[in-house]
This record gives C-alpha cells, sequence and structure tokens, in this order.
C-alpha cells in the first residue's frame, strides 16, 4: 500500500510532496528544460543524477551549514526533507560574468549593488565571488535585487549571515569541481529555517539545474560558454529554427544518448562514484 502523500508544489521539472507536518519529498523526474521549455523527450537517469549530485553535496558540506536532508530513498530520485520555513530569496552566487549578471553589468556596470571593474568580457571570471540575491518569481524570472532591498526584506543581521554562508558554500564547491575539470560558474540556493531558527541549506545543491556547469578544458572568457550537460540539446534545437516557444522539440536518440552520458560523466568526475554503484546503493553518495 503507498502511502497517502499531498502534492504540495512543482519546479519546471521537480515534484515535492508532504510526508508528514515536519517532512517533504522531494521528486527529480527526467524531465529536461532548455530556453526555459520544457521538452516533451525525457533525459534516462537525469532524475538520479540530479538527486545523487545534490545529497553528495549536503553530505560535504554539512559542517559549513545544516541541510534539510533526512533520507535518500532507494529509487534514487526521491529525499526525505526537514520541511523549513523557506526564505523569500533566492540566493544566487556568481563567480562568471554570465546570464543576467552579464546583462546587468553591461547595462549598469554593477550586478546588484556590486560595482565591478570595467572591461570584463562575457563569461570572465569575477576578481571574487559575488552574492546576488534574486526575487522569487511565481512565474516568468527572477528578478536581480540589490544587497540593501534583500537587506530590508531579510534583516540586516540575517542577510549577512546568508551572504556569508552563501559564498563560502560556493567556494568550497566551485573549488572541489574545478579540480575535477568543471567549473560552476554561478549557482542558486534556497536556504530556510527550522523551527529553532537555525538557518538551513533546502532545495538541491550544486546541481547543473540550480548551476551553470561549463567544461574546464573548454572555457575561454569573451564568449559564451558551452554548458556541461545541456549543449547537445541546445545545439540539436538551434537546427530546428524552433522559436524557443512552446512546445518544445521532440529530441533524437542520439541527443538524448549524449545528454545522460553528460549528465553521468558530470556525476561521475565531481563524486568520484561509478553511476552503477550510486543506482545500486544511493547511499553511497553521502559516505
Ligand atoms: C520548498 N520549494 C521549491 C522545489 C518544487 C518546489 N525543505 C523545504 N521546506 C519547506 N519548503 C520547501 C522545502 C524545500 N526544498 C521548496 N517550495 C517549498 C520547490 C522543488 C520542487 F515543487
Amino acid at each position: 500500500m503507498p502511502e497517502a502523500v499531498t502534492h504540495v508544489g512543482s519546479g519546471k521539472v521537480r515534484e515535492l510532496y508532504e510526508l508528514d507536518d515536519d517532512r517533504l519529498l522531494l521528486v527529480a523526474s527526467d524531465r529536461i528544460s532548455t530556453f526555459d521549455v520544457v521538452l516533451p523527450t525525457e533525459i534516462p537517469d537525469k532524475g538520479r543524477v540530479l538527486t545523487g549530485l545534490s545529497a553528495f553535496w549536503f553530505a560535504r558540506t554539512r559542517e559549513l551549514v545544516p541541510n534539510h536532508l533526512l533520507a535518500l530513498r532507494d529509487d534514487g530520485r526521491s529525499t526525505e526533507c526537514r520541511r523549513l520555513e523557506m526564505l523569500p530569496l533566492e540566493c544566487v552566487v556568481r563567480g562568471y560574468l554570465t546570464g543576467s549578471g552579464w546583462k546587468d553589468y553591461r547595462a549598469t556596470g554593477a550586478v546588484c549593488g556590486h560595482v565591478l571593474p570595467e572591461g570584463l568580457r562575457d563569461s570572465e571570471q569575477l576578481p571574487e565571488p559575488i552574492f546576488t540575491p534574486s526575487t522569487k518569481a511565481q512565474e516568468g524570472h527572477d528578478e536581480n535585487i540589490d544587497r540593501e532591498r534583500a537587506a530590508e526584506v531579510l534583516g540586516q543581521e540575517r542577510f549577512d549571515q546568508v551572504e556569508r554562508i552563501s559564498l563560502e558554500l560556493y567556494r568550497f564547491a566551485s573549488a572541489y569541481a574545478a579540480e575535477r575539470g568543471i567549473l560552476i560558474a554561478d549557482t542558486k540556493f534556497e536556504l530556510g529555517l527550522d523551527p529553532d531558527g537555525i538557518l538551513v541549506l533546502g532545495d538541491e545543491a550544486f546541481t547543473p539545474d540550480s548551476s551553470r556547469f561549463w567544461p574546464a578544458d573548454e572555457y575561454e572568457a569573451g564568449r559564451a560558454q558551452p554548458s556541461f550537460d545541456k549543449q547537445f540539446v541546445r545545439d540539436y534545437c538551434e537546427t530546428l529554427g524552433w522559436d524557443k516557444t512552446p512546445p518544445g522539440p521532440e529530441l533524437p536518440a542520439d541527443v538524448v544518448a549524449g545528454t545522460r552520458a553528460r549528465y553521468v560523466e558530470a556525476f561521475e568526475r565531481l563524486t568520484g562514484i561509478g553511476f552503477e554503484a550510486y543506482l545500486a546503493d544511493p547511499d553511497v553518495a553521502l559516505a
């Protein structure tokens, strides 16, 4: 008899269920989005790769900040989590200038109130990583907010703590990943409070869906970087002349296989764990 669970939320490619008053179940599907559109074709095991990676990072950052992970289920794609009071903003850290950061910099010379040196190029590494929070949009894109506004929303003391922890997490994971050939250009976390008011890391952490992963050996400032995980999908979509509005195109088998292989490669490089070993026993990601 399956347990009765209430669906409490959907992300683009994940679902959230209530297990009881204190616990949620976060389930990562094999769906993939590109250009902000979820495609009709799934990437087999993508949800397991992302869940395993996130669990790996949670286990390795628990001394920096506690996290919501309670248990990994045997299916490899579902995690039981502590229910938190989530902060009303997205915690973004950027180590490289890309996406909306690059756009804001070109327009204003600053990103979320961080005034940056002149003359930085597309995808260039920043002198120091910066904390660039954004609002949680109900639909559409999150909007960058400056640090003054974020400090108003959270209170100065909590803001300072959130910024410090976000930067520590990014520095730890980006250094670790860079040694394994993957640049984490930027990343987004969700932090929440437990019933004692302790700051806890929730959601997923340092997955290719919550971060931009770039292949280190192809990195070159001054141009857009290939995506470690989604580049085959993007390249294929560009051959179609698709206007990037829903519905998205079906993916051919070779694009699916190549993309699956890239996700598995990211998992194995970062964790040092064989993906088959993870499937046999997901708890190896926590060891
Ligand atoms: C929570 N989201 C976003 C993520 C979705 C929705 N531990 C937690 N406690 C309370 N709330 C949340 C979490 C977490 N994680 C996260 N919404 C609520 C979200 C993934 C899938 F459907």
